[in-house]
């Protein structure tokens, strides 16, 4: 029997399962694996990251936009340390994830040699699979069983081999399993608790859709659904982009990153049917006596968010067209009527800002520019802070464009990494990062790994020299702002001096420069625009009734958000029952 290099069984079993590129940052105990990547450039790319967490948050990136396995790999000691950030992100967003460890050779395991950590309880908590080869003809196998326990779980696996390990010489007889990989077959929703769903929904005089990430695919039937329930959508903030901002009964999503229709719906609904989201925050802005039907393919998040009183265990999307195919056309409603009014108000509002000509900017025409300069299948990687509710609220996403972000996990530093993630996948489709100022310098180094491979990411940074996310926080505490400004830092100049296109944006002018560029870039782009430091509306507190709020309460929300254009839920209702008359 021929012999093979154990590392090129192993990549060769990497590579059987579509993979594409492994990201990361080459050391002495991961040397084996390394020599195999040069030999095997043909088959399987190396993305060299300039620290290890972007490489696995590129990994993160990749796998959000393309839903299949991506690979990242670190170093014994710190560059399997340095992973840990992205690791933890895949495990709270559900993404099958390989990270392959170097580890010291056999020989000196286990007698605290240099760079030696004991690496399996590092890693315990956050994968779903956790070995160390020991033999060198193992390699293949485990790797192999690491992508499927990935799949089957969602989650990391992870795979640590011993340095002399993947130098040997072993059999050439491993075939990876990947061709007999299936996607596992979802379970149909059982009838009677189709008709149960039914009822409730029907009996409802409010009701509401409220859909994740488990929803992917079933953007039509959504639709479709709303209409014949006369239900408004929302989605969770990472689901934002299954259903197109433009569909008029999609209200975006409740709770900080939100919307106000989103907020607001939620808070009016007197019956929620979610589909497929595990968002953590659902009970904090629904009424308690709202009836809730949840489905979803996990039994275990049953009523872990909220009440329960019809749990579903069922594919969303089976379920949703089992609903429209049992269900009937339901009269329009006050409901419906003020839900797509609310929706209007909100977008007229927001559209009231974006020929805004205040210096320093608003986000509202950045997000403009951003929108226009869009392509039709656009991937956008957003960081995490205010820019998350910003982007949440202002991008305008279509049907084939997509949308991720660090979600449950909510690292800063997650967009340029992702973008980089994103566009080694799809090198024909437009990437984007934005990023506050905080989350871009947690990983602006990797600005030189779009530069030496030529991603033409196009970067925007929202420079309002503040954690602003965590100022807001502090303000509502209330207790003085601490350990919160960052100093203006001119990441244009910075990433010029890295090799990127950088541009510093202060005036409407720098923007139209910057972006006419960013239209004809072959090559990463940085464009740092400086915007005002003003809190975005707090949806989560609006204080517009005047059924609950003082005239003088409602006057300062109003003016401390130029607010005065939003029309508080109550009114809009109001204005639909009068038009009745
Ligand atoms: C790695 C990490 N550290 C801290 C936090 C807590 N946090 C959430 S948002 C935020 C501020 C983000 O600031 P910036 O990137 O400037 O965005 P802005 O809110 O100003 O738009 C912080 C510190 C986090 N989510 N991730
Ligand atoms: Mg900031």
């Amino acid at each position: 029997m021929s012999k093979i290099n154990a590392s090129d069984a192993m990549i060769k079993v990497i590579e059987e399962w579509g993979v594409k590129t492994i990201y990361g940052l080459p050391s002495g105990s991961f040397d084996f694996t390394m020599n195999v990547l040069h030999n095997r450039q043909d088959t399987i790319r190396f993305v060299q990251v300039r620290h290890e967490e972007a490489g696995a948050l590129a990994a993160v990136g990749e796998a959000k936009v393309t839903g299949k396995i991506a690979v990242t790999f670190g170093s014994a000691g710190p560059g399997a340390v340095h992973l840990l950030n992205g690791l933890y992100d895949a495990k709270h967003d559900g993404l099958p994830l390989l990270a392959l460890i170097g580890q010291v050779p056999t020989s000196n395991m286990n007698k605290s040699y240099f760079q030696e950590l004991n690496e399996n309880p590092i890693f315990e908590d956050v994968a779903v699979y956790n070995r160390t080869v020991m033999t060198a003809e193992q390699m293949p196998y485990v790797v192999d069983e690491a992508i499927r326990q990935a799949y089957a779980h969602k989650g990391v696996a992870l795979v640590t081999i011993p340095k002399d390990l993947g130098w040997q010489e072993i059999e050439d007889k491993y075939t990876s399993t990947a061709s007999h990989y299936q996607k596992p077959i979802l379970p149909e929703p059982s009838p009677s608790l189709v008709e149960k769903a039914l009822a409730i929904l029907q009996e409802a005089k409010r009701p509401l859709i409220y859909i994740g990430l488990g929803t992917k695919g079933a953007r039509q039937d959504i639709m479709a659904l709303a209409k014949q329930l006369k239900a408004p959508i929302l989605s969770s903030a990472p689901a934002k982009g299954i259903i197109p901002d433009n569909f008029d009964l999609y209200m975006g999503s409740a709770g900080r990153v939100a919307t106000k229709p989103g907020v607001e719906m939620l808070q009016e609904a007197d019956t929620i049917i979610t589909f497929g989201t595990d968002m953590p925050f659902q009970g904090l802005f629904t009424q308690e006596k709202a009836k809730y039907i949840q489905v979803d393919i996990d039994g275990t998040k049953f009523g872990r968010r909220h009440h329960v009183d019809l749990a579903i265990l069922a594919d969303a999307k089976k379920t949703i067209k089992a609903l429209l195919e049992k269900g009937e056309d339901l009269p329009i409603t006050d409901w419906y009527q003020v839900a797509i009014s609310n929706k209007k108000n909100w977008e007229q509002w927001v559209k009231s800002f974006e020929a805004d000509t205040q210096e320093p900017l608003r986000v509202e025409p950045v997000f403009k520019a951003i929108n226009d300069l869009a392509t039709k299948d656009a991937i956008f990687q957003i960081d995490v802070g205010n820019v998350t509710i910003d982007a949440v609220r202002y991008l305008k996403m279509n049907d084939q464009q997509a949308f991720t972000t660090s979600g449950w996990y909510a690292t800063m530093g997650y967009a340029l990494p992702a973008a980089i993630g994103a566009q080694a996948a799809f090198p024909n489709r437009q990437v984007w990062s934005i990023s506050g100022d905080g989350g871009w310098t947690m990983n602006m180094q990797d600005i030189a790994t779009a530069v030496k491979y030529k991603l033409p990411i196009i970067n925007v940074i929202l420079t309002n020299e503040s954690l602003g996310f965590i100022e807001a926080e502090q303000d509502d505490m209330p207790q003085p702002h601490s350990g919160i400004d960052l100093i203006d830092i001119n990441f244009g100049e910075a990433a010029t001096a890295m090799g990127a296109k950088g541009f510093e944006v202060r005036t409407r002018d720098d923007l139209e420069t910057a972006f006419k560029e960013a239209s004809q870039t072959d090559g990463p782009i940085v464009i740092d625009v400086k915007i005002a430091n003003e809190r975005p509306l707090p949806v989560e507190q609006l204080k517009l009734d005047p059924n609950t709020f003082s005239p003088e309460t409602i006057k300062s929300f109003t003016e401390t958000y130029k607010a005065q254009g939003l029309k508080p839920f109550s009114q809009l209702l109001k204005e639909v029952q009068e038009s009745q008359k």
